[in-house]
């Protein structure tokens, strides 16, 4: 994917808030700290447009970022995060559950969990929501620098078991660090907006720069 503009929009509060040009979205969930931030720097190519936060969880909103005039990465404040009230997490819990549910340009849901360690309780029952709302789903193993080259598959494959992903639904094993997992991840988000990778107005005067997903 060539990004020819990344810009943020709007931390939404709520749905009076969030765009109405009808361009698809594609949503980023997990809990704090995991790296949401992180992965849409990487897949933008910015240093900072999404602020790596050392205050984890201290976001209520919903941040929009437009990409190309095609598409929006909605980053989605990370759950379980316990300096919350229990109101405050519970107001917060109707507004993204209202999102995730009806939420029209919503396209696909890309759920980060941490690659080095199995999901934990919550990772699960988001997955088993997403999933019991029929939300197309991406999960996406971040971290993966951090483990060896050998441990990085033994580490997916407890992520798929834990879950209980089908065969068929994609595992990105992924580094903000590093970049692994970008082109794949990019591939899926273009499929699930239907937009081409390559946006036609730009000439493919490189051949060498495109993909060959078959
Ligand atoms: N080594 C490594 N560190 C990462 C990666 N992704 C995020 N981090 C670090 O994990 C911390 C939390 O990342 P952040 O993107 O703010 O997570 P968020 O709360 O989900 O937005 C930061 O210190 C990041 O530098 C990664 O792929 N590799
Ligand atoms: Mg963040």
């Amino acid at each position: 994917m060539k990004i020819k503009s990344s810009e943020f929009i709007i931390s939404a509060v709520g749905p009076k808030q969030y765009p109405e040009d009808g361009l698809p979205e594609i949503a980023l969930a997990g809990r704090s700290n995991v790296g949401k931030s992180s992965l849409i720097n990487r897949m933008l190519l910015r240093r900072n447009l999404a602020r790596t936060s050392a205050q984890p969880g201290k976001t209520q909103q919903l941040n929009y970022y437009r990409i190309n005039e095609e598409l929006y990465f909605v980053d989605v404040p990370g759950y379980g995060y316990a300096k919350v009230s229990k109101t405050e997490r519970e107001a917060w819990g109707r507004m993204i559950e209202l999102y995730l549910r009806e939420r029209e340009p919503l396209r696909l849901v890309i759920q980060l969990v941490d690659l080095r360690h199995p999901p934990t309780a919550l990772d699960i029952s988001m997955y088993e929501w997403l999933s019991h709302y029929r939300i197309p789903i991406c999960i996406v193993g971040t971290k993966a620098d951090k483990l060896s080259r050998n441990q990085v598959p033994k580490h997916g494959k407890i992520v798929r078991e834990t879950l209980g992903m089908p065969k068929g639904q994609p595992l990105v094993l992924f580094s903000s660090e590093t970049g692994m997992g970008r082109d794949e991840l990019w591939s899926i988000i273009a499929q699930a907006a239907d937009i081409p990778l390559n946006s036609p107005s730009e000439p493919q005067n490189d051949p060498q720069e495109t993909e060959d997903n078959g």
